[in-house]
């Protein structure tokens, strides 16, 4: 063991000196990096964009942002013509998930990707002024910290699990239940019970 593993620093020495030497060969051509690119927009791209169908009320938009930019992107607020919106983020600090505003913005780091799920961070759409429909199309802007926009379009689905993920206070009968942000119309064919847990 001792023989290969010094055999094998051996030749990693020896390939540290080739590229040492092949280095300080080009180090001559300095390659111009692109200057500014002051347009946020213009590198964040969106995909599986999706928003869960909804007769009134709240529902919630889902989607995929990408940030291929050497500089972090936030988002800082959303809108779209059916709704006021919010960015929210799930929280379980206080033992129950929990929804609430997330007041930093969603911060899309240099190079990477965030995810907006059923679950976690995901835009709001606060008071339906119509219903969202599987199949239609829902165009939401995303303002930029940087006054930037982009506009996407996501694609209405029906989600039976949204339900849940929102009003998770009737989970533990404290005697005190918590529906009442449960708009109870009732005509979802009532299978909005089966606990997640
Ligand atoms: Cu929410």
């Amino acid at each position: 063991m001792a023989i290969s593993n010094s055999r094998v620093r051996g030749s990693l020495a020896a390939l540290g000196m080739a590229a040492v030497l092949t280095l300080s060969a080009c180090g001559g051509a300095e390659t111009e990096a692109a200057a500014d690119e002051p347009t946020e927009a213009a590198t964040l791209t969106v995909e599986d964009a999706w928003v869960v169908t909804a007769d009134d009320g709240m529902t919630a938009a889902f989607a995929v942002f990408n940030n291929p930019s050497d500089t972090d992107i936030v988002i800082a607020s959303a809108e779209c013509a059916l709704s006021p919106m919010e960015l929210h983020e799930m929280d379980m600090s206080s033992g129950d998930m929990v929804m609430q505003e997330k007041e930093d913005g969603f911060t899309i780091p240099a190079g990477e990707s965030h995810i907006l799920e059923p679950g976690g961070d995901h835009l709001m759409l606060m008071e339906l002024s119509e219903p969202i429909l599987a199949g239609d199309e829902v165009e939401i802007t995303l303002h930029l910290v940087d006054g930037e926009q982009l506009v996407f379009t996501a694609v209405a689905k029906d989600f039976a699990g949204a339900d849940e993920e929102y009003n998770h206070d009737d989970h533990g009968d404290h005697g005190d239940h918590g529906e009442d942000e449960h708009d109870d119309h009732g005509d979802h064919g009532d299978h909005g019970d089966h606990g997640e847990e």
